[in-house]
């Protein structure tokens, strides 16, 4: 049997022209939201998004409402929710994490839109400041699936 490492090719394309995106941010911890839409931004700017429109929620447990809401107008080929749940400053970190975690994944399954996973969970705001960065990664995310998503439209037709 060969040792031969597997390869494969990366095929992730992050062209995003003719794309339309939904950032929803939260407010909570702006000091760090802030910055990570300012990279989301910077990635859909670079990749030549087609449209980007962005929504403000007060804090991370309401970004799996918002998702729904956005994934439910039919009017974007995906999400980037955005927000930063800091553990030294809330006894409830958990409950919010989770919650945005779990209800974000859920807006995707059910709705069938890629949303972009793009909250920060930290110990510290040392932690955060060091990941704004995210933002941008969240991006490339929603248009690796959003590409993802009209290659297997396109497939089935074809
Ligand atoms: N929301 C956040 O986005 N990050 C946090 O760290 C946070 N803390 O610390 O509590 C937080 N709380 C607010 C929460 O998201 C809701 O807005 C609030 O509970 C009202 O539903």
């Amino acid at each position: 049997m060969s040792n031969q490492p597997i390869t494969w090719e990366d095929d992730r394309q992050h062209n995003a022209h003719g794309l339309r995106f939904a950032i929803v941010v939260s407010r909570f911890n702006s000091n760090i939201t802030g910055p990570m839409l300012a990279s989301a931004r910077r990635a859909l700017d670079q990749a030549g998004a087609g449209s980007v429109q962005v929504f403000q929620v007060p804090g991370a447990f309401e970004l799996p409402l918002a998702a729904k809401l956005l994934a439910h107008t039919h009017a974007y080929h995906a999400i980037i929710a955005l927000g930063a749940v800091i553990r030294g400053e809330t006894p409830h970190f958990d409950f919010v994490a989770a919650e945005a975690a779990r209800g974000l994944q859920q807006v995707a399954l059910e709705t069938g839109l890629p949303v972009a996973f793009g909250v920060l969970t930290t110990e510290n705001l040392e932690q955060a400041e060091a990941r704004v960065n995210k933002g941008f990664d969240a991006a490339m995310t929603a248009i690796e699936m959003a590409r993802f998503s009209t290659a297997v439209a396109q497939a089935a037709r074809s």
